[in-house]
């Protein structure tokens, strides 16, 4: 079986952060793994405090766990702590892990900042080179690059920005032009990766889409495959989410 792992914050509704995780990974029948990096109260009507783990209950989880299972891909998360890059930075290198899939996490969809000062840059300039696919949606991908997206055109041109820091493959996500959701593929040349427009806010949609790149390329599909079918597998969830509680729909992953 085909091994995934997802360094993450824990979500106690199960709809995003590393439990929505390793539901995706299960539903494309793959080992899931996982690292705590922050755990959250929160319900589906928003995050009400982040408890980030200590550097030490951090850096142990990986240094105990990896010496014994390697992962055939990884997802980052919502990872808090600046120095949680570094230590990531560090594993990746030392047990040569592949496959490496950023979703450089900033605010959750009820507007709760979910990054330290600093931690965003720290991503950027130390794992970005080491990663296979970032997926910031259309804020971050502006904050990343510093390129303010309003069409098509700085879409493409934060794209090509946040490609030459380091990534192989850039996916912005979330472009909610006209009446199709359209995704940003870069990898040198543009793919557009299209689904149908689904209204409302869904919670979690960030982090299953990753978690399904991730689970996808541990199977040992290329990137664009990963990414047109993680799509496909989003969309689904979206159709068929439910809500269990008074705030936000959760997806059926
Ligand atoms: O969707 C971003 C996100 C990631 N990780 C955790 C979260 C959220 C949003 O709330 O709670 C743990």
């Amino acid at each position: 079986m085909k091994i995934a792992l997802t360094i993450a914050g824990s979500d106690p509704t199960g709809g995003a952060g590393l439990q929505a995780d390793l539901k995706v990974f299960k539903a494309f029948n793959v080992h899931g793994l996982s690292v705590v990096s922050t755990v959250t109260a929160q319900s589906t009507e928003g995050v009400d405090s982040l408890f980030p783990v200590d550097r030490e209950t951090f850096e142990r989880q990986l240094r105990i766990l990896l010496p014994d299972i390697k992962p055939d891909a990884l997802k980052l998360g919502m990872l808090y702590s600046r120095w949680a890059v570094e230590i990531i930075g560090e594993a990746v290198k030392e047990f040569s892990l592949k496959n490496l899939v950023i979703d450089p996490v900033t605010v959750s969809s009820s507007g709760m900042g979910l990054v330290d000062a600093g931690t965003l840059d720290s991503i950027r300039d130390s794992l970005f080179p080491l990663s296979k696919v970032i997926t910031p949606n259309i804020y971050e991908a502006s904050v990343l690059s510093g390129i303010m997206i309003e069409d098509r055109e700085t879409m493409e041109e934060a794209a090509k920005k946040l490609k030459d820091m380091g990534p192989e493959v850039v996916v912005i996500t979330g472009g909610h032009l006209e009446e199709i959701a359209l995704d940003l593929y870069y990898d040198g040349e543009f793919h557009a990766v299209e689904g149908e427009k689904v209204r409302g806010e869904y919670h979690g949609t960030g982090c299953a889409f990753s978690a399904a790149v991730t689970a996808l390329l541990a199977l040992g599909h290329s990137p664009l495959e990963s990414v047109r079918r993680a799509k496909e597998f989003v969309g689904d969830a979206i159709k068929k989410a439910y809500h269990p509680g008074r705030g936000m729909g959760l997806l059926n992953l």
